[in-house]
């Protein structure tokens, strides 16, 4: 995609503008090493992780899917994009996740059988870390016993569910209604999301909330559980 009029672009030097755009080239070639020296420039410049996450990363991932959806991309030109951006996520994650914040809650995380799909549930889970929860990554593919063995173990306040395509999503329902055959549903605050999600979807599912993005993940997650804490602590007499 990056025109390249045989001049060597030095990153360093271009304008804070220039940079992201040159950034979001250089996620579509899937350049690994421009990613990461990018990603350090914008840090040293002030930016905070969020920012150059948000702004470079995920906007040039945005991008790469419209081309994907277009038959412009094929997958292993998006498997070296997304290399590139879980380098660039790489170096921000202890930076997002350094918070002295008391743990707010647990939280067990997996993409659903069927999908190998994990940036998008990687940057919740980053999210949610440096928003002070505890997060049990699970990783991709997952089958309903693997959840069920995860909460067994871990016993966390959240189940969340990522989906990436129309055909994996329906695997959520089988995750939800196995907990609630087993009488488990409530005791779980189940959150869901991915890019073919909605609202309706969620519902439908019987999940307690859809999330659209990881930010709003974190915002759905601390309220929900403030709320369940404070109705079990109604209940308790408290
Ligand atoms: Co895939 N792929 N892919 N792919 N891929 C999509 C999803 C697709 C929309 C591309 C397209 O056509 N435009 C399309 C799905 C179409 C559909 O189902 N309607 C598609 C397809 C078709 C496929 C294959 C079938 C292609 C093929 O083989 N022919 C294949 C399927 C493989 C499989 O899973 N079985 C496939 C493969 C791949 C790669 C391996 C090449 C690669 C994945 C690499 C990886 O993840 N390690 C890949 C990629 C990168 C994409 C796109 C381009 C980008 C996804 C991404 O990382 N986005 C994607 C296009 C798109 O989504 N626009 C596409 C960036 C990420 C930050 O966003 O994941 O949406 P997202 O996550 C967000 C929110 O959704 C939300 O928060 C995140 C952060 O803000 N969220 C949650 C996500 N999970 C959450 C969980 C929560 C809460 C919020 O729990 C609480």
């Amino acid at each position: 995609m990056a025109e390249d009029d045989g001049e060597d672009i030095v990153l360093s030097e271009l304008e804070d503008d220039d940079l992201v755009q040159q950034m979001h080239d250089d996620l579509y070639d899937g350049l690994k090493d421009e990613i990461e020296e990018g990603v350090n420039i914008l840090l040293g410049r002030g930016w905070t992780p969020y920012e150059v996450l948000t702004k470079a990363l995920v906007e040039g991932m945005r991008i790469v899917g419209i081309d994907f959806r277009d038959g412009i991309l094929f997958v292993p030109e998006v498997l070296m994009a997304a290399n590139a951006m879980k380098a660039g996520m790489f170096i921000l994650r202890p930076l997002l996740i350094e918070t002295g914040a008391p743990r707010v809650g647990k939280m067990v995380i997996g993409t659903v059988k069927g999908d190998i799909h994990d940036i998008g549930k990687n940057l919740v889970s980053m999210m949610m870390e440096g928003a002070g929860f505890e997060v049990i990554d699970i990783g991709i593919n997952n089958p309903v016993e693997n959840y069920l063995a995860a909460i067994e173990e871990h016993q966390p306040d959240i189940l969340g569910m990522s989906a990436l395509l129309t055909t994996t999503m329906p695997y959520m329902k089988v995750v939800i209604d196995t907990l609630q055959e087993k009488g488990m549903r409530d005791d779980y605050i189940v959150l869901v999301g991915g890019a073919p999600l909605n609202e309706a979807f969620a519902e439908n599912v019987g999940a307690d909330a859809y999330c659209r993005d990881a930010a709003v993940a974190v915002e759905t997650a601390k309220q929900l559980i403030a709320e369940r804490r404070r109705s079990n602590s109604e209940a308790a007499g408290e």
